[in-house]
This record gives C-alpha cells, structure tokens and sequence, in this order.
C-alpha cells in the first residue's frame, strides 16, 4: 500500500514536470535530430524513475517495517547470506536495462549525427567570436546573432572559432557541437514550423558569455530569401552594433562594461575607429578581425548617423 502511494506520487510529479517543462525536460523539438535526442532522453529517463521510484520505495519501506521497536540498539538483526536467484536476479536485471538503452542509443545516434541526404542543402558557417555569432550564408551575406533558415530545408552548419571554444546550441533544432579555434566542426537541422528558436553559446567563452545569444529564424523560402538579400544588408550596420559593441557598450552607447561611446568623436573618425574594431584595445577583443570592408563601412556609417550624439563637455 504504502509503495503504491509512493508511485503515484512519483508519477504525478513526473508528469507535472513533463507538462510544464520546468526545465526538466527538453524543449519542444523542430527538427528531426532534436526529435531523436528526445526519444533517447525519455528512454533513459523511463528507466531511471522507475529504478528511483523501486529503489526509494523499498528504502522507505524497510527503514519503516524493520524498524526498532524498543529493541537493544546493539542486537543484531538475523545473518543472511546466499539468496542465488535474487543475486541472479539483481545482477541480469541491470545488464538487461543497459542492453536495451545501448540498443536504442546506438539506433538513434546515426539518426542525430547525420544530416539526411538532402537534394539541395542550405549551407551556412557559423562562427563563434567573443562575444557574438556571425553567419555567412550562400550568397554572401552575413548576419550577426540571428540566422534566417526556410523551414523545412537541411541546413548544414560548418561550425568554427576565431578566438576561443564555444558551443553551438538551439536546443529546439539539436544537441551541441563545439566551436573550436582551429578546427571545422558540422551539425545539421531541418526546422519542421516557422518561428524563432532561441539558444545560447553552450561554453563559458569569458566575461561576456552570458550574452552570447543566438536565434534561428525560419520563414517561407521566399522571406528567408528577403532576409539574406536585401533586409541582412540594409541592417548590417545595426546587427553589428547591436550584436557587438553594444554587449558592452550599450544599447545606445551610453556605455556599460565598456566606456560609453555616444560622444566619443572616433565615432566619426573611420579609420581609427575602425582599427580598433579589427585588432581590439586593451581589453576590448578583436571583434571585427574577419569582418569584410563591406561590413566595416556598414558599421561606421551606422554609428555615425545612429550612436554619435555630438562631442559634450560633459562627456
Ligand atoms: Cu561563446
């Protein structure tokens, strides 16, 4: 009776976890090798609350049965010893259990790793830079923190680092995979709905990890090819700024970690300014070492006419 009322109570709080994520549990997936990761995850965690629920149940009931009860805390309980079918049976029980979850890892990890074989996949490579994501997609175009994707495309992912080992994570669309200096890493996904699916970088990165966002934004085939043409250049500029500078400088310029910018005349001076976007200052890093000249002009035109708000006595 009592280990019954321990199940039930188990169960509930299980599928209120479930329900309510909580975050408990993954997130709702949108891609294919997410849905897989979760089936693996439920499997797993079948067994392990059942095996919580068996163990901590009979814990609960043997502490409750055998109790005292007023004898001598030095008598001695009965020596048993050699009990052949139960020792069979808690060790072939396991090895059973583990069987069956390397059976259906090992059925779901091609599942995960490889991209299905896809007519015409969308490349695009992801790059990791403290403290933001840049994208560069087919045509040409980059984009900073947010990558526009069509829904129900392969896309491929080469994932690398310019400066220091990230992680690449949108838990909807997949598990992680390391951005690393040096090396060129692949993941995969195929977002099954439209929407925007947020992550964030998966490896402290340094000070300003926490902000290291990314979202992935699935249209139509023809928003995307909006979104890569003309709108990713018309906001160049301010993606720059605002998935850059403004981590520590400020939505506005107005300064945070970083100095405050919005009277800073280097704003309108080009050259300088921009040398200290590609090689860094003091403890500023090189935020804009692989940016192209396009990319550079986009900036300092944005920050002139956007951040600058005139030379103040003040400051
Ligand atoms: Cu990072």
């Amino acid at each position: 009776m009592f280990f019954a009322l321990v199940a039930v109570a188990a169960l509930v709080v299980v599928a209120g976890a479930a329900a309510a994520n909580g975050g408990f549990t993954p997130v709702q997936p949108h891609s294919p090798n997410a849905k897989h990761i979760n089936t693996a995850y439920y499997v797993i965690l079948g067994f392990t609350s059942a095996i919580f629920v068996l163990v901590e149940g009979a814990l609960i009931t043997f502490v409750i049965k055998y109790r005292s009860r007023g004898r001598a805390r030095t008598d001695d309980g009965a020596q048993v010893h050699g009990h052949t079918r139960l020792e069979l049976i808690w060790t072939v029980v396991p090895v059973l259990i583990l069987c069956v979850i390397a059976v259906v890892v090992f059925l779901e990890l091609p599942k995960i790793a490889d991209a299905p074989a896809a007519a015409d996949p969308l490349n695009v490579t992801v790059e990791g830079h403290q403290f933001y994501w840049q994208f560069d997609y087919p045509n040409g175009a980059r984009t900073i923190n947010t990558l526009y994707v069509p829904v129900g495309r392969v896309v491929d992912l080469k994932v690398v680092s310019r400066d220091v080992i990230h992680s690449w994570w949108i838990p909807a669309l997949g598990g992680k995979i390391q951005a690393i200096p040096g090396i060129t890493n692949h993941t995969w996904f195929k977002a099954d709905d439209p929407g925007t699916y947020t992550g964030q970088c998966a490896e402290l990165c340094g000070l300003y990890h926490a902000s290291m966002t990314a979202s992935v934004v699935a249209t139509t085939d023809h928003a995307y090819q909006v979104a890569v043409t003309t709108t990713a250049r018309a906001n160049l500029g301010k993606a720059e700024f605002t998935g850059t500078c403004a981590t520590c400088h400020g939505m506005t310029g107005q300064g945070g970690y970083g100095p405050n910018l919005s009277h800073n005349p280097l704003l309108t001076q080009k050259a300088a300014l921009l040398s200290i976007v590609q090689s860094g200052r003091g403890k500023m890093p090189a935020v804009g070492d692989t940016w192209t000249k396009t990319q550079l002009q986009a900036l300092a035109a944005y920050v002139k006419t956007h951040v600058y708000k005139g030379a103040a006595s003040g400051g």
